[in-house]
């Protein structure tokens, strides 16, 4: 068996050593459904097709207009860290090309455009007065999508933290909260006039993990005492920002994006099942639960609220009534019961007795090696739906996929479209039984830096020449502008292979 590293990769932690199930045993545990609705398939009207972004995956212009440092920043710049040493110094040079990606937006049909700001262009150090350079960026970016009929769907939060905070303490700092709280409000201040919807964060489970327990993504830790830590005050956080946002514009709706994957037992047996549930506590809901229920969900073992730092009133603190739910899915967790054997290979087994494997081994792979498993999307807003009652919004959801240009210069993407295609055939049946799903976001709208993956991975349904920042629309671009335009999938389903 493959040994485990420390600090792992997010694949690795993922997908294999600390696995141990059989891959026979998975595919009779886990038959691929057959009952994927195929003909026509029509969504609710006024339903929201859009494309999702994030500043330091597209803006570049990383030191422009006074904009401060940010984790990314730093990380990026440091040796060994990025793939191919690529950095999002320059990424898809969108603070410069905005107009055009906006026309884009618009080519493709769709009527929300999620994207994120960087703090650090607001407050360059994380604190103090704002940048007005800034502001004006994201006020010019908002009026360009108003006049275009798209609506802004902005994330206050998509990991870029200013590194002066970092500095300070970073995310297991409680003062980081405020901080992020007064940013809230600057930045409620000044564009809530013309925006209504807002995500607050961005996956918080991806950036505390990866970036306190496995050092994967900024800033790189790897220390589990600050990692429970983090992942308290940034409950917190959500819970003051919402509170702040609502007191400067009661009628915005506020929701928050998070990484959300149906989790499935390696076998039948209790223990899996089990190990499935914490799974499902620590991985999707350990950010939610406390915003709509006040509570932490019992997802670790021996970990007690003074390691996570609640000081008391922080469970009235961390309570966020999220007007929806993003839904971000990509792929499925497989969990099983930790043997004994693997603790000693696993550094949290003791608080953590699980062992995760992402994605099962049916469906094809995407270039990520994430399992293409549509069903999952039904799954978790089924589950969603059902536990919180919310409005949900998918957030983000797509593939990465490398095809070469044909002869007319067009990717002929069709694995990508086989993928959106399964992908929203499941979403219209949750819709159908009675999901109250307002919108779709792909991510996304065009290829970018994909975190410690650099530019190696391509997600978009434009591509993007980063020689010459030249955007060519995929098939798959022109394929979502037709839906996005019908609210219609045709009868014709074309299958993953
Ligand atoms: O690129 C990321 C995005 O920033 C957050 N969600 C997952 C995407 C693909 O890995």
């Amino acid at each position: 068996m493959k040994k485990t590293r420390f600090p792992l990769t997010r694949r690795d932690f993922l997908t294999s050593s600390l696995s141990i199930a059989a891959a026979s045993a998975l595919s009779n545990a886990l038959p691929f459904p057959a009952n994927t609705p195929a003909g026509a398939v029509s969504f609710p009207k006024n339903f929201y097709w859009g494309t999702a972004t994030a500043a330091y995956q597209i803006e570049g212009a990383w030191n422009e207009d006074g904009k401060g440092e940010s984790i990314w920043d730093r990380f990026s710049h440091t040796p060994h860290k990025i793939k191919n040493g690529d950095t999002g110094d320059v990424a898809c040079d969108h603070y410069h090309r905005y107009r055009e990606d906006v026309n884009l937006v618009r080519a493709l049909q769709t009527n929300s455009y999620r994207f994120s700001i960087a703090w650090t262009r607001i407050q360059p150090a994380g604190s103090g007065r704002p940048n007005p350079k800034g502001l004006d960026f994201y006020s010019r970016l908002i009026d360009s999508l108003l006049e275009a009929n798209i609506r802004p769907f902005p994330t206050l939060y998509h990991w870029d933290l200013p590194q002066a905070l970092e500095d300070a303490g970073g995310w297991p700092n409680r003062d980081t909260a405020q901080r992020f709280a007064d940013y809230s409000d600057i930045v409620m201040s000044a564009l809530g006039d013309r925006v209504q919807s807002w995500m607050i964060f961005n996956e918080p489970w991806v950036f505390t993990t990866l970036g306190y327990l496995l050092g994967t993504h900024a800033p790189g830790r790897t220390d589990v005492d600050a990692y429970l830590r983090s992942t308290h005050v940034v409950n917190l956080a959500q819970g003051m920002a919402f509170r702040v946002m609502k007191g400067v514009r009661p009628r915005s709706v506020v929701g928050t994006a998070f990484s959300l994957s149906p989790v499935q037992p390696a076998t039948p047996s209790n223990a899996d099942k089990e190990a499935a549930e914490r799974t499902h506590r620590w991985q999707n809901v350990w950010f939610l639960e406390p915003a709509l229920k006040g509570k932490y969900p019992d997802a670790f073992v021996g970990v007690t609220p003074e390691m996570l730092g609640v000081q008391p009133g922080d469970m009235e603190k961390v309570r966020a009534p999220l007007d929806f739910i993003g839904v971000n899915n990509y792929f499925r967790y497989i969990a099983s019961a930790i043997r004994p054997k693997a603790i000693s290979l696993n550094p949290i087994a003791k608080i953590f007795p699980v062992d995760v494997k992402l994605g099962g081994d049916t469906g094809p792979k995407t270039d990520m090696g994430w399992e293409v498993y549509p069903r999952g999307l039904y799954e978790i807003v089924m589950r969603i739906s059902k536990d919180y009652g919310r409005p949900i919004e998918i957030t983000e959801n797509g593939c990465a996929y490398t095809d070469a240009a044909g002869k007319d210069g067009t990717d002929h993407d069709t694995r990508r479209i086989a993928y959106y295609n399964g992908y929203l055939r499941e979403l219209a049946r949750a819709i159908k039984e009675g999901a109250d799903v307002r919108g779709y976001h792909a991510w996304s709208l065009m290829d970018n830096f994909e975190w410690a993956e650099g530019f190696s991975k391509r997600f978009g349904l434009i591509n993007v020449d980063f020689k010459t920042q030249k955007r060519t629309m995929r098939e798959s671009g022109l394929w979502y502008a037709k839906l996005a335009q019908s609210g219609t999938l045709p009868a014709a389903v074309k299958k993953a292979k």
